[in-house]
């Protein structure tokens, strides 16, 4: 029999609106349906919940989103050819290097810093959002603590380390490959990231993430057909899905997770990437100026 293995959602269903449950305040009051959004995941969308935070968090990274627009469509020199054709080249800098912690004239970094600070509001209010929902649903905050830690890098990045070495000129610029350039640049300025042993680390986890998001994936699709996405009777009843899923892999590496147990490897896995990739980023410049000669004074780098 052939098997269905693309990434499309095979039941969809489409029925008079969800409207979710409690106080409906602040709530969108329409809820529609896309077939589209089905056959990725559940056809209804929304309502949305807006609420204070989500009006604050919206607008704050719109106003970002604006400003960096019209810095790089000052700098295409309000041609609309060359603003698109640049796009990816396009970017608005940090301040030049000299003026510490300080305000620099706009042109030389203030109108940047501005802008951070509006993405800074935007990401911590998208926090509180995540936080807030879950409460109000009754759940536990691991999503909230999870998005902690990539805002822990993204912090780190861009105000932590900045103000550690105490010039702003250390933030990353707002551009599609000129972030790249400034982390080629961190690398070499750093004696080369590799010997760092916290972005070591921090691939562990990327890569440990990938495996084991493709493995859970493809198990759960692989027992799907004894309903193994439906977890709850799963994990108490014999011979259904789950034990079969678990049975795969005792039988193939001798060991496995538990249905539970599964998600908390990924959750660890996923935090831990940017947490320790904070660690090491945070160590740069301010423990450690150059990772390849402290990989040698600690004996794993040849000394000539
Ligand atoms: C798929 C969820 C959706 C999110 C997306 C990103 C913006 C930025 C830009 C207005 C997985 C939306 C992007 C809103 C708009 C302007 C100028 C998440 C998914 C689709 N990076 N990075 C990208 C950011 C850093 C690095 C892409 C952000 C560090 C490398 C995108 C941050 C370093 C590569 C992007 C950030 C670094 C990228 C795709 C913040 C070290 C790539 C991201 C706020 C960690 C890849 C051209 C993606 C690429 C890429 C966004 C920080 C390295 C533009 C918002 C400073 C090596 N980064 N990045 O899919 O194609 O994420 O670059 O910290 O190869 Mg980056
Ligand atoms: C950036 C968390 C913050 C993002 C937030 C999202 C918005 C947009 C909009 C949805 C990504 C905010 C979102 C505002 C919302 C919409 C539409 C997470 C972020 C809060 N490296 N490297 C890592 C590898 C090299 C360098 C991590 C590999 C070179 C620097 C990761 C290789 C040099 C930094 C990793 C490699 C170098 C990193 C990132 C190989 C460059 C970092 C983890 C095979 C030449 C970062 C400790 C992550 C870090 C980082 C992988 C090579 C530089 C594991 C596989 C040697 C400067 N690198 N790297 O999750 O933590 O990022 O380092 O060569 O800062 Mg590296």
């Amino acid at each position: 029999m052939a098997e269905y293995q693309n990434i499309f959602t095979q039941v969809q269903v489409q029925g008079p609106p969800e409207m979710g449950v409690g106080d409906v305040e602040d709530r969108t009051d329409k809820a529609g349906f896309s077939t589209l959004a089905g056959l990725f995941g559940n056809a209804q969308l929304g309502p949305v919940y807006l609420g204070a935070f989500g009006v604050i968090s919206l607008a704050t990274g719109l106003i970002w989103f604006v400003m960096v627009g019209l810095a790089f469509w000052e700098q295409a020199g309000y041609n609309a050819g060359v603003f698109l054709r640049d796009l990816f080249y396009l970017s608005l800098d940090p301040p030049v290097p000299g003026y510490g912690l300080s305000m620099p004239p706009m042109d030389e970094g203030g109108y940047y810093l501005i802008a951070s600070f509006f993405l800074l509001i935007s990401v911590l209010t998208w926090w509180v959002r995540t936080y807030l929902r879950a409460e109000a649903l009754g759940m536990g905050k691991h999503v909230a603590w999870a998005f902690a830690s990539a805002i822990w890098l993204f912090l780190v990045l861009g105000l932590f380390r900045p103000i550690l070495i105490g010039d702003w000129s250390e933030m990353v610029p707002y551009g599609i490959f000129t972030h790249l350039d400034w982390t080629n640049l961190f690398s070499i300025n750093h004696g080369n990231l590799f010997y760092n042993p916290f972005h070591a680390l921090s691939i562990v986890f990327l890569y440990g993430s990938a495996l084991l998001f493709a493995m859970h994936g493809a198990t759960i699709l692989a027992v799907s057909r004894y309903g193994g996405e439906r977890e709850i009777e799963q994990i108490i009843d014999r011979g259904t899905a789950s034990e079969r899923a678990g049975l795969f892999w005792r039988w193939t590496m001798g060991f496995n997770a538990t249905m539970e147990g599964i998600h908390r490897w990924a959750w660890w896995f996923a935090v831990l990437t940017t947490l320790t990739g904070g660690i090491g980023i945070l160590l740069s410049g301010t423990v450690v100026d150059n990772w390849y000669v402290w990989a040698q004074v600690h004996g794993f780098a040849p000394v000539e």
